[in-house]
């Protein structure tokens, strides 16, 4: 039995896995949860972030507009499952007028980290770059420098300091439709000035695990359990068709994060139901949060459906390690 270092979570949303069902995550049945014009301007709502909050649940959501310009919105729950989403984007206050200017800002990660919520998201800055931001309460919120020079996506807090520094995993890529992308670690002792690099993983170019060839990224907060650190991330596989969004699992080292333990080359969710295959980006589950329980070792997992509308998915964390330790490479 393996073990979520972590509080309990009494009410993360859950449901059991259906009877012979044979994948290590399953949907939840009233999938999606929240759809693409679930406030008065949006085209879609999508790769969204969710924290537990004071006795609820608090995220931080990417809603396209029908302009179809990318912004973030904060939102509120009481189960996780039911989502109020602010009808007007995220105003961030700073002390920096240069950083402060929006240009886009989309798939944010929120992670809680010793007393405040900080949110990271792909910040248009000549180009995408990390943004971060933190808040105490969803109310008011305060942008920080960008973490990196552009162009970087799926930067990805830990929730806590290791050895003595926070950290964050991202991808450095292009102004496009990035045809690349390995994970890299970056440390920092203030959350401003990011370096000591490291290389963590690579994409996989052979047929070995074809569906993460094209490129990777970190999804939702690294999972600290007893084996290491749970990292649910998405790989991409060029096809005659396009690019296709599934999701993996690995097991990094708890005290070098850089360093994969374990790593599956069998994906743990794809793009099979129909709001996953249809939709204005075909065949994409991009994770960006999951809830979880030390208690029962549960795992709400929220992604990304199609690039339209938000899902919600279960797993817990004796399937997704023994999962991953079984089909290592
Ligand atoms: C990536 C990002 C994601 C999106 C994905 C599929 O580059 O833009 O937000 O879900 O492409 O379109």
């Amino acid at each position: 039995m393996s073990k979520i270092i972590g509080s309990s979570l009494p009410n993360i949303p859950w449901q059991e896995k259906p009877d012979g069902y044979d994948m290590p995550v399953w949907r939840y049945n009233e999938n999606p949860i929240i759809q693409r014009n679930a406030i008065k301007s949006s085209n879609s709502i999508f790769n969204s972030a969710v924290i537990r909050h004071k006795d609820g649940f608090a995220g931080v959501f990417r809603c396209d507009s029908k302009a179809v310009s990318m912004d973030i919105f904060a939102g509120f729950s009481e189960d996780g499952v039911h989502w109020k989403i602010n009808e007007n984007p995220i105003t961030f206050l700073g002390d920096d007028e240069e950083i402060l200017k929006r240009e886009y800002r989309y798939d944010p990660r929120v992670c809680f980290i010793e007393d405040r919520y900080y949110i990271t998201w792909c910040n248009g800055y000549h180009g995408p770059t990390i943004g971060v931001g933190y808040t105490f309460d969803f109310q008011t919120f305060y942008q920080i420098e960008n973490a990196f020079l552009p162009y970087n996506r799926n930067g990805v807090l830990f929730p806590r300091k290791i050895n003595g520094k926070y950290c964050m995993l991202s991808r450095p890529s292009d102004n496009g439709h990035t045809p690349f992308g390995d994970i890299f670690y970056s440390q920092s002792e203030d959350l401003e000035y990011w370096g000591h690099h490291r290389h963590v993983m690579s994409t996989i170019k052979d047929d070995v695990s074809a569906w993460q060839g094209t490129k990777i990224g970190a999804g939702p907060i690294p999972i600290e359990t007893d084996e290491g650190w749970l990292l649910i991330y998405h790989g991409v596989i060029t096809t005659c068709n396009g690019l296709v969004y599934r999701m993996g699992c690995a097991i990094l080292d708890i005290d070098q994060p850089w360093k994969v333990k374990y790593r599956s080359k069998y994906y743990i969710m794809a793009p099979y139901e129909n709001y996953e295959c249809v939709g204005d980006v075909p065949n994409v589950v991009f994770p960006c949060a999951a809830l979880t329980d030390s208690e029962t070792g549960r795992i709400a997992i929220y992604y990304g459906c199609a690039d339209t509308v938000t899902g919600l998915a279960f797993t817990t964390v004796d399937e997704l390690v023994q999962f991953t330790k079984e089909n290592s490479f």
